[in-house]
């Protein structure tokens, strides 16, 4: 027997009963329709949006209270075409609806939400769930849009014709979800009736799915009064920008853009943020008497976390450039340009979002695969993106270019941004590479015309950016101040003790823990051009990419001899590194598998270690290989050191 939680009952003697009781509601809809910001609204979440489909891939949970004092329960679910599953992200979405997962029921209320203007395709789903009988409400999402094209729905008649109440709502406006709060209201106040034991539709019956279209044209003719205009904006953007020439040539020039922002828009900050912690580091050093305290603080903390800090302003110039770009509904479009490339080495079209979102971190990334139907491209997909260069490695990049490469103009290009765009693509086409031996080896995947809907345009709102931009820098910061913070501590710690022997003429870290750590390593990196300090640094990399520059800053200030304060990380490694080495570094951080969770994502996803294993060690194999040559390769052009 099915049976419906209400929450816990109230203690004897409690106030309402009404009050106490949780309404679980559960949001579904096609992919693209609002589901998300419509979260966000009611619950003030901050779940990532964005203009294309397939942004959520699991289930989100939040709560709001309404005005009256009614407590719910919400989960945002993937965003679903039918609910005959045919991709793991829709198979999640389906077994919330129908209570199949174990930890918990199903919901009290489905708000079906839909894209106002794409009822159309959207009605599918939307006659799906009404014929499962269970209490549900319509949103009519996106009505802003529907307004401003035109579109009149006769929302009485929809109603009639559904059979269960309609809501308007616009996701974005402040007040955009009262409607659908107050109609929520009105039917928790009514007992919600047990329902029976929920069966699966039958998959795939033709019949009956002529019989919805059918039924879609009838229920569209009778409640559309008017018709939305064409978008001819968007019509005519969607030329050029899918033009077969133009279309490119459009796409390399807002890639270079990107690269040449991240390096000549972050100036300012940087300095700004690096003085800041050099005046820091030299108010500790003035105050406090010498000893290991004040080394703590000064080549621990500040040294560390202050080399991987300065780096802020450019992951955020990067981010701006990607919130616009998801929220404008720019993305599928590119997914449509490179649709033949990707499936000359095999890859789906549909690998193209995941791919891009590793560019943020490799982990969404692969959880995006979940939106992939075939379990052979989703591994394939799985397997390259951590190629992709995520933006932990930007640290690593900036530092070392700023380092080697000088700021100088090439045309109306920077040189720094020229090399940090060629860092990029060398992932991309390693990527690409993998994807071919895979497609040759362990097999071909059929070619399936990309089937991807195109969104309208948006234009990103001020807010919308910022709300994106502060996440980000939320969760650098974070990151920072955790994770980075608590290793650049042990590594100070190891890198300290124990102390050097008495008249020692070394610098005193070559004799601690970590001294010896880096040069027993050496042996193994010498071929590749690496020397102890880099070893060293290399290893709290693992767990986390950006940690290896902190590391970096750590271990050259506690090397330095005399006062100087070494945030001033980059001149130290220009001069002690020769440029072949730089290469080198450079080399491997295009390739190496230096992050653990990344890898725990993976046998995740797939349940099975095998793939994990298979990825650390062809990305190490690849990483020596690369650093090798280049660095053997630039010693004979450039003389090593
Ligand atoms: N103009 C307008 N845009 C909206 C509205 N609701 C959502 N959007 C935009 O529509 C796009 C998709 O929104 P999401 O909330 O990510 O959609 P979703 O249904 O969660 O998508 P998936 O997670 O992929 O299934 C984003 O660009 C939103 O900013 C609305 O009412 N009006
Ligand atoms: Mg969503």
């Amino acid at each position: 027997m099915f049976s419906i939680t209400h929450g816990s009952l109230p203690e004897p003697g409690t106030a309402a009963i009404i009050d106490s009781r949780q309404i679980s509601l559960a949001l579904v809809g096609n992919p693209n329709c609002g589901k998300t910001a419509l979260f966000n609204r009611l619950t003030g979440a901050r779940q990532k949006v964005a203009n294309y489909a397939g942004v959520t891939v699991d289930r989100k949970e939040g709560q709001f209270h309404s005005a009256k004092g009614q407590t719910f329960q919400i989960i945002d679910l993937p965003g679903a075409y039918s609910l005959n599953a045919l991709t793991p992200d829709e198979e999640i979405t389906r077994d919330v609806l129908f209570g199949a997962r174990a930890d918990e029921a199903a919901p009290d209320i489905i708000v079906v939400v839909v894209d106002a203007t794409n009822l159309r395709r959207n009605l599918r789903l939307v006659l799906e769930v009404i014929r499962l009988q269970r209490p549900t409400v319509l949103a009519l999402n996106m009505m802003d849009m529907a307004a401003k094209r035109g579109l009149v729905i006769d929302i009485p008649r929809l109603k009639a014709e559904l059979g269960i109440p309609v809501v308007e709502t616009v996701a974005i406006k402040a007040d955009g979800g009262s409607e659908l709060v107050a109609q929520l209201e009105a039917m928790a106040a009514k007992p919600l009736e047990n329902f029976p034991t929920l069966k699966r539709p039958e998959a795939n019956n033709a019949d009956r799915g002529s019989v919805t279209q059918k039924e879609i044209v009838r229920i569209l003719d009778v409640t559309i009064k008017q018709e939305a205009k064409e978008n001819l904006f968007g019509d005519k953007l969607d030329a050029i920008v899918l033009h077969p020439v133009l279309g490119y040539v459009i796409l390399m020039a807002l890639l270079f853009l990107v690269f040449q922002a991240v390096f000549s828009w972050s100036k300012l900050p940087m300095d700004l943020i690096k003085d800041g912690v050099t005046a820091i580091g030299s108010a500790v050093q003035s105050l406090m008497p010498e000893g290991i305290l004040r080394s703590l603080i000064v080549d621990g903390i500040l040294s560390g976390v202050g080399s991987v800090i300065v780096f802020l302003p450019q992951i955020l110039i990067l981010f701006l450039f990607i919130l616009v770009l998801e929220e404008s509904g720019y993305l599928p479009r590119a997914a449509f340009l490179l649709d033949r490339m990707m499936g000359s080495v095999g890859l789906s079209g549909r690998a193209f979002i995941p791919l891009l979102s590793s560019f943020a971190c490799a982990i969404p990334g692969i959880m995006a695969t979940r939106t992939i139907q075939s379990p052979r491209d989703r591994l394939a997909t799985i397997m390259i993106a951590p190629l992709m260069t995520c933006s932990a490695r930007l640290p690593v990049y900036a530092l070392v270019i700023g380092a080697f490469i000088p700021d100088v103009s090439v045309g109306i290009l920077n040189l720094q941004g020229l090399v940090l765009f060629g860092l990029y693509f060398a992932g991309i086409a390693a990527a690409m590479g993998v994807a071919y031996v895979i497609k040759r080896t362990i097999g071909k995947n059929q070619y399936q015309p990309l089937m991807l809907e195109l969104p309208n345009y948006h234009w990103p709102t001020l807010r919308g950016l910022a709300i994106g931009l502060l996440e980000r820098a939320r969760i650098f910061i974070t990151r920072v101040g955790t994770i980075i913070l608590a290793l650049m501590i042990l590594l100070w710690f190891l890198s300290t003790f124990p102390a050097a022997p008495e008249g020692a003429t070394e610098p005193a870290i070559l004799y601690s823990y970590a001294g010896q750590i880096g040069q027993l390593l050496q042996v193994l990196v010498a071929p590749i051009g690496f020397n102890w300090q880099i070893a060293i640094a290399l290893i709290p990399g693992l767990a986390a990419r950006e940690v290896a520059v902190g590391a970096l800053g750590t271990v050259y200030a506690l090397s330095a001899t005399g006062d100087d304060l070494s945030v001033a990380l980059t001149p130290m490694i220009a001069a002690t590194w020769s440029l072949p080495t730089a290469f080198s570094l450079l080399a491997w951080y295009v390739f190496a598998p230096q992050c653990i969770s990344t890898l725990a994502v993976v046998k995740r996803e797939t349940n099975s270690w095998k793939p994990a294993a298979a990825m650390l060690i062809y990305m190490f194999a690849l990483a020596y290989l690369a650093s090798f040559l280049t660095y053997r390769i630039s010693s004979l052009f450039i003389g090593g050191s």
